[in-house]
């Protein structure tokens, strides 16, 4: 009878087992969002955390990933190595519950999100249902016990395959995604990992994190980097602000333990105008906020307003620092930890936890306080600075005012030099930001009238990163743009007024032309980025050559395009290449048929990847089929918006 009750439960949790396997196969989306590319790295963070966990815990301080010839990934972590004993309620070894029992919380909301880090062994049995095969050694003991599942199945039982040191111990995973499931792409990228990797090594300090590609892509042998911060996220910070010049040397930092939440906050100002303030929960960025972030920018208005007045820097009769020009040109990092998150709003990424305000709050406040005192030079620096930001922020709002109030009267005036189109329905409708104005020129005589907009801009466009908002506001070409999108700006901003369901950026292939298209897409990036996030925003393709042979022509758009089509076509002494050097050397007929005809033409939709890395980072994606490797020079303009660039 007792015989027959265990082999009863052992069934009964066999068919749960396989049922929730079933569940996460069936429906992979539930459990990481997506199954392109975004998901299939995803797995890969799915196993890390749970080495991150370990060492949190204080037992590991080593973590290798491989990427492998065969496309499996092998994590290593020196931890205590996963128990595998019996686990009782299961009645299988507790590293085999790890690997097939679903565990509780659906991770995602609606967004694709994960929304709850921490928690040893969560996530592993979605990687391992979601695998082809995976394999898991653990050293313990001197032994090396090893399974092995098949899409999530136990494909051989736990059982000792080898001897270890007697002091080693550690967990290895080695999985091959499933591409039945992962039916877009089942190729890790590099660098994809290589940023949230380097983003774990800061937010867990002295964690070491090695990733190696085995792949050897191109022949290119075994690339290896090590991630390794003493400093955690005060090293963060400094390398936030690599290409900036701070305005103090010390990063400040602050730290506590307040109604169970653990608090970490790293500051540090420099010369420009924009604010980068990264907020963390369990090691998971937050792009949302919430309440810790709440918590922070309550407690460092309070304290500079309160430091400032107390030591006259602020006179009795100026009104208070707001929150904007305390953080005018701050890069700072809030991470906290907490062991039950409650997340909310729409795609469930904004903290919720009322705790967390409380909690950041406090312990900033009290060490800000302490710190301001004990550093009267910083602190003077950092008020001095916020206080030109309010004036230059009062300057802004009456500029700002000024075109709100024409905009309003005027019935929306639209800017002089746009040539509008005809058609009223944005879907339909597109603006080409034009440098110059001859090749503005072109492109109104090339355009498509009733669905194509043209917008020429003169010269150098202002670098909104390195101007305070007045002048910002002031610019002829940013108002211009302004009123011709119709979305306004701001608080003022209304996506839903958008003209143009395509914003294209339309500049030489030189060097010049790259520096505009990023000036663009900073400001975009900056003003705007709802435009960047839906998908609006794209860059024009013109070719960089064409081939003429008799009657015949060809353009090409890249440098290995052109090679492609002299193999094709024969390297002939008949063939006159010409190189393009701006827009203007194409006639109407030509730009049409190469740049803007959307039956002809390239375009590079601009996205940014909100995940992976507290950073900038535009990525490009070619609209039409075929692939075109971005402009050179442009990359290397953007070397900061661009993810494949190692950097
Ligand atoms: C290499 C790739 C990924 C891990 C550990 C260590 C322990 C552990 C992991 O415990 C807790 C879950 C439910 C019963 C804990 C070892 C306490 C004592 C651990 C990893 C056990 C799981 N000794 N290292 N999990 N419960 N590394 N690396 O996954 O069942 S996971």
């Amino acid at each position: 009878m007792e015989e027959n009750q265990n082999i009863f439960n052992y069934g009964a949790n066999q068919i749960e087992i396989l049922e929730g396997l079933e569940a996460v196969r069936l429906r992979p989306g539930m459990y990481i969002g997506t199954t392109a590319s975004r998901g299939l790295h995803h797995l890969v963070y799915e196993i890390v955390d749970n080495a991150v966990d370990e060492a949190m815990a204080g037992f590991c301080t080593v973590i290798d990933i491989t990427l492998n010839q065969d496309g499996s990934v092998t994590v290593i972590d020196d931890g205590r190595g996963i128990p595998i004993g019996m686990n009782e309620k299961a009645g299988i070894p507790a590293v085999e519950v790890v690997f097939t029992v679903l565990h509780a919380g659906g991770k995602f909301g609606g967004g694709g999100y994960k929304v709850s880090g921490g928690l040893h062994g969560v996530g592993a049995s979605v990687v391992n249902a979601l695998s082809d095969w995976l394999e898991v050694d653990i050293y313990q003991d001197g032994h090396v016990h090893r399974q092995r599942y098949e899409k999530g199945v136990v494909s051989s039982k736990l059982r000792v395959v080898g001897e270890c040191d007697a002091n080693k111990t550690g967990t290895k995973v080695t999985f091959l995604p499933d591409s039945s499931i992962f039916q877009e792409t089942v190729t890790f990228e590099y660098d994809v990992l290589k940023q949230r990797l380097r983003e774990m090594a800061f937010l867990t300090r002295g964690l070491r994190i090695i990733l190696s590609d085995a792949r050897e892509l191109d022949g290119a042998g075994i690339i290896s980097r090590e991630f390794h911060y003493e400093g955690g996220i005060t090293e963060y910070v400094t390398y936030l602000n690599r290409s900036k010049t701070p305005l103090y040397d010390t990063v400040l930092y602050f730290s506590g333990n307040k109604s169970k939440i653990e608090v970490e906050v790293a500051i540090q100002h420099n010369d420009s105008y924009v604010e980068s303030s990264y907020t963390f929960v369990n090691n998971i960025n937050t792009p949302e906020g919430g309440t810790h972030l709440v918590g922070f920018r309550n407690a460092i208005t309070k304290t500079f307003n309160d430091y400032a007045r107390s030591n006259k820097i602020l006179k009795d009769n100026e009104p208070n620092l707001s929150g904007e020009d305390v953080r005018e040109g701050m890069t700072a990092i809030i991470s906290v930890k907490i062991e039950d998150p409650q997340f909310e709003g729409q795609t469930k990424q904004k903290l919720g936890t009322s705790e967390a305000r409380g909690a950041v709050d406090s312990i900033v406040s009290e060490q800000l306080t302490y710190f301001l005192e004990q550093n009267p030079v910083t602190a003077r620096l950092i008020c001095e600075k916020s206080i030109l930001a309010q004036r230059a922020r009062d300057a802004a709002r009456k500029a700002r005012d000024l075109t709100r109030r024409k905009t309003a009267l005027d019935g929306m005036s639209l800017p002089g030099k746009l040539a509008d189109c005809s058609d009223k329905d944005p879907a339909n409708c597109e603006i080409y930001i034009v440098e110059g104005d001859s090749a503005g020129g072109s492109a109104k005589t090339a355009r498509s009238r009733a669905t194509q907009a043209i917008l020429p801009l003169r010269g150098k466009i202002l670098n909104v990163e390195k101007a305070r908002l007045d002048r910002i506001y002031g610019n002829a070409e940013i108002k211009a743009m302004i009123t011709a999108f119709g979305t306004g700006i701001h608080d003022d901003f209304d996506i839903t007024k958008l003209r143009y369901h395509k914003i294209i950026i339309m500049t030489d292939a030189d060097v010049d032309g790259s520096h505009i298209s990023t000036l663009l897409l900073t400001f975009l990036y900056r003003f705007m980025p709802e435009l960047i996030k839906q998908g609006y925003v794209y860059l024009a393709q013109p070719p960089l050559y064409k081939l003429e042979r008799g009657k015949k022509v060809w353009y090409a758009y890249s440098d290995d395009e052109l090679q492609k089509i002299l193999a094709e076509v024969g390297r002939d002494h008949n063939n006159k290449i010409q190189r393009y050097k701006g827009l203007g050397e194409m006639d109407a007929t030509q730009l049409w048929h190469t740049t803007m005809d959307p039956e002809h033409r390239i375009l590079l939709k601009v996205s940014m990847n909100e995940e992976a890395e507290a950073e900038i980072d535009l990525t490009f994606t070619t609209l039409m089929g075929d692939k075109v490797e971005p402009r050179r020079e442009f990359i290397e303009e953007n070397a900061r918006f661009v993810r494949n660039l190692d950097i």
